[in-house]
């Protein structure tokens, strides 16, 4: 029995890779029908080519069907504008399901007039790169980033999502044809989710699927909101009740860090909007509940 990761899933057989090459397996009914996801670890049997177990998970997303994700790069650029909403939502999906984001401000050869903001209410809590896909700025740095991990990115349409994994593998002489031909293949078929073996260890998935985080993927009660706010953390102590939402309660120490500018006031005021958003979900849920 050998072990490997499964990199890609179309209808009944999934691309499994153990160190070095790669096997299409076919898997049992009962083990299919609890679901082989790209990206699982899996026993399989490498004559008979066929999966025999799924290893345990770390995480496991619906959409785009994905286990294992460890890190997400968030891509940004001056064009789309950043949609910051957007990119809090990522953040927290990030933070709930226990996938280490990173930030990337690309097209940066052409303007960043907006990653100042982004570097400042950003930049302590996360990690920020400004990189340029096209003229190959510090994609190095990515790339030290990336190693080791399974790797996803995300961001609204055409912030360089696709540009970005490109230069991750233009430089990889040895798997560069055989890269780029799936990658180009991967941007037809929307539905199904691969991933790209960058190296090692080292794999990365371009998934289109991320770029509208619909408000019942991120499955917390609104009460949890605050806790995935590293930029609360050093206040939210001295607020006057543990419980704080920090919205109308008083001596809340959360809103007065806001007044101060200790914490970024915009990013409050999108705090505010996703708890709302959570609050009517949970609404809904309970209505929906009673009424079945
Ligand atoms: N100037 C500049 N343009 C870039 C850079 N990276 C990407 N672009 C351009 O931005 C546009 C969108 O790039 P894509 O890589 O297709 O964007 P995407 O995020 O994959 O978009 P979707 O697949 O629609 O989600 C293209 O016209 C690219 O040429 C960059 O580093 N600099
Ligand atoms: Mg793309
Ligand atoms: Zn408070």
């Amino acid at each position: 029995m050998e072990k490997g990761i499964v990199l890609k899933k179309l209808s009944n057989k999934f691309w499994v890779e153990d160190i070095s090459n790669l096997f299409i397996c076919s898997a049992r009914g009962n083990l299919k029908d609890n679901g082989i996801f790209v990206g699982d670890n899996v026993l399989f049997n490498a004559d008979a080519l066929n999966i025999k177990e799924v290893l345990k998970r770390k995480n496991l997303l619906v959409r785009p069907p994905l286990a294992n994700l460890e890190q997400m790069i968030i891509v940004l650029a001056y064009a789309p504008k950043p949609d910051y909403l957007m990119l809090d939502k990522l953040l927290l999906f990030c933070g709930i399901n226990k996938i280490n984001p990173i930030i990337c401000l690309n097209k940066i050869e052409v303007n960043k007039d907006e990653n100042e903001y982004i570097k400042k209410a950003y930049g302590k809590f996360y990690s920020v790169l400004e990189i340029s896909a096209h003229k190959k700025i510090n994609i190095d740095k990515l790339k030290k980033l990336l190693k080791g991990k399974i790797s996803a990115s995300a961001g609204q349409s055409g912030v360089g999502k696709s540009a970005l994994i490109n230069s991750i593998f233009d430089d990889e002489k040895t798997a560069e044809g055989y890269l780029s031909e799936k990658i180009l293949r991967g941007k037809n078929t929307t539905r199904h989710c691969e991933l790209f073996k960058v190296s090692g260890k080292t794999y990365i998935a371009d998934t289109p699927g991320f770029s509208a985080l619909s408000i019942n993927l991120l499955n917390i009660s609104y009460r949890d909101l605050p806790a995935f706010y590293p930029d609360f953390a050093d206040f939210s102590d001295n607020c006057k009740y543990n419980s704080c939402m920090h919205l109308k309660e008083i001596d809340c120490a959360v809103k007065e860090a806001v007044k101060t500018g200790l914490i970024d006031n915009e990013r409050y005021q999108r705090y505010t909007i996703i708890l709302e958003d959570l609050k009517e979900f949970d609404k809904k849920i309970k209505y929906s509940r009673k009424n079945v």
